[in-house]
This record gives structure tokens, sequence and C-alpha cells, in this order.
């Protein structure tokens, strides 16, 4: 392997020096050294990471810079890689450029065996973040319409949801999340997952998740999880999930 690839580097090293002498430039992506370079790469679809929906910093100072770019670009792109990386073993399990990762969830029985379990892991991962980046933004919001007293019905209101949600929080055990969930009959339920299990999973609609994995609050909060999750209150985007609520239940 090594040598095959040290040839290849003097064959490509060679025609180079030979293309300049001749005055051409140099066609370094269609040289044959190119080749097992690029076979090594991870593949770069279907799924691709989304950007923030706003700067690294704007959840300043409830969420740090640094803990952003980690999560977003390590934790975030990582799964997003991973699950590619997974689904290019099958390739005969099609998955479409542009397809939602949400589907693949509701559907895993549909997966390959062999893969199934990355799927879940890394697809949970890919839905469960590109859900929480939305659901936070710089300045924090309150629940509206119809969503708002929905909450209030059905889960005794704002202030005690985040009661609820805390004490949930506190009680995961290692890494997971607490959600607020539409269930089957499109009631308003706050639950717990464990590791990156999305909710659609068990056929309930996800509104609003807080991860509560250590990479989401250590790097500023250390051990603290209950202060990271009374900060995360402050820049709640309820616009967007009173907004996601209506949607779910026109759907
Ligand atoms: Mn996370």
């Amino acid at each position: 392997m090594l040598t095959t690839r040290r040839q290849a580097l003097k064959t490509l090293t060679a025609a180079a020096i030979a293309s300049t002498a001749l005055g051409k430039i140099p066609a370094f992506a269609q040289a044959p050294a190119a080749a097992p370079a690029a076979a090594a790469k991870a593949p770069t679809g279907p799924f691709t990471l989304p950007p923030l929906p706003y700067a690294y910093d704007a959840l300043e100072p409830h969420i740090d810079t640094e803990t952003m770019h980690l999560h977003h670009d390590k934790h975030h792109g990582g799964y997003v890689n991973k699950l590619n990386e997974a689904l290019a073993k099958e390739p005969t399990f099609v998955v479409a450029p542009g397809s939602n990762v949400d589907e693949l969830l509701k559907n895993l029985a549909a997966v390959p065996e062999s893969i199934r379990t990355a799927v879940r892991n890394q697809g949970g991962g890919h839905s469960n973040h590109s859900l929480f980046w939305q659901t936070l933004a710089a300045k924090g919001s309150a629940p509206t319409g119809a969503f708002a007293k929905a909450l209030e019905a059905e889960l005794g209101g704002l202030e005690k949801f985040k009661e609820t949600a805390a004490k949930a929080g506190a009680g995961v055990f290692g890494s997971g999340w607490v959600w607020l969930v539409l269930d089957g009959s499109k009631k308003l339920v706050v639950l717990t997952q464990p590791n990156q299990d999305s909710p659609l999973l068990e056929g309930h609609y996800p509104l609003f998740g807080i991860d509560v994995w250590e990479h989401a609050y250590y790097l500023k909060y250390h051990n603290l999880r209950a202060d990271y999750i009374t900060a995360l209150w402050n820049i709640v985007n309820w616009d967007f999930i009173s907004q996601r609520y209506d949607a779910a239940m026109k759907a």
C-alpha cells in the first residue's frame, strides 16, 4: 500500500514535471495518484450538515461560542458523516440526496439490518440536532396562539413546563434528550430518550428537545446540567416551536 502510494506519487511528480516542461498546467485532478486519495474520502452525501441559522456567538452568554463550534461542526457534523458512511455500506438501499432524515427514522424497519443501529444513532443525531438549532435564538420569545393554549391546557403552562422539563433533564442518566412532543393523539407530552433516539422512532412528533449530553454544556457549565437548562430558557425560539405545532396540527 505504502509502496504503491509512494510509486504513484513519484509517477505524479514525474508527470507534473514533464507537463510543466511542456508548458502545460499539471492536471492533478486526473492524475493517477489522486484516485486512491479520493476513494479513501468519506462520502459527501446523501445527507449534509445544515449551517447554523445564526452566528456561532449568537447565543452568548448562555451558550458559548466554542461550544457552538464543537457542537455543530464536530458533533452534529460527525453524525452526518457517520450516517453517510453507514449508508454507503448498503449501496442497494438508495437514499436520494435531499431526503429528510426524519423519513428514514419513521421507517427504520425498512433500513437494512446491518446498518439499522447506525442509522438509528447517527440519523437520530442528525435529526435531533437539525431541530435543536432551529428551536434556539439570540432573543428568546414566548409561546403563541394555539400552541400557548395547548401548553396551558395540557401541561399547565410555560412555567410548569419548564419545571417538568428541568426535572426530567436532571433525571436523564448519562446522555440523552428531554423532549416536548405531540403524541399519536396530538397531545403535548414531555418525555426523555436515551442517546440520540428520536421521538419519531416511537411515533411521536418532536417540537422541542433539550440536548443534555455533556458535549452540549460541559465547557461552560461543567457538571452543572441544571444551570445549563436554566440558562437555555433565555434563548428558546418559542415562535418557531409555536409555528411547528400549528403545522403539525394541520397535517
Ligand atoms: Mn448534542
